[in-house]
């Protein structure tokens, strides 16, 4: 199985800053982890603080990965044009967000892509991902 996982911005800063939300790890570590822990999953990664990048990341991803995991970050809250690309496409998204977003600001509780995602995990931290993966690769 293929998964792809598309963050958006400022996931980049991740181990740098703001751990008490968002965890003392960069991605980078955590994606040896999920290689590990998952092998038989080929992954692929991409993370861009550009909103456009980020559409045509998802619709690019739709022709080459069985699964997508998107945390779009801030433009979750934001984007109707990651929605429409999440909505245009076949291949299932499952959308994350590290922190529970529904615990923050309100405007973090209304997310773009909600609607169009396979499902949502949210408020796990990075574990948040493996949940997703987890999803992807069982068989129930
Ligand atoms: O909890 C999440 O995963 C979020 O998608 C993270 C976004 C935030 O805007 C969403 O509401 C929820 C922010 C990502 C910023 O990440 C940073 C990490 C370390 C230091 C600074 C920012």
């Amino acid at each position: 199985m293929k998964l792809r996982i598309i963050n958006g911005p400022n996931l980049n800063l991740l181990g740098t800053r703001q751990p008490e939300i968002y965890g003392g790890q960069t991605f980078k570590d955590y994606q040896e982890l999920l290689e590990k822990e998952f092998p038989t999953v080929e992954f692929s990664y991409i993370q861009s603080n550009v909103e456009g990048e980020l559409i045509n990341a998802i619709q690019k991803a739709a022709t080459e990965v069985d699964g997508i995991i998107l945390n779009a970050a801030a433009y979750a809250h934001t984007s109707v044009g990651i929605g429409d690309a999440v909505a245009g496409i076949a291949t299932p998204v499952i959308e994350v967000h590290i922190s529970n977003t529904f615990a923050r600001e309100s405007f973090r509780h209304q997310s773009y892509i909600s609607k169009y995602a396979k499902g949502i995990i949210v408020g796990f931290g990075l574990q948040s991902y493996k949940l997703a993966i987890a999803s992807f690769i069982s068989s129930d």
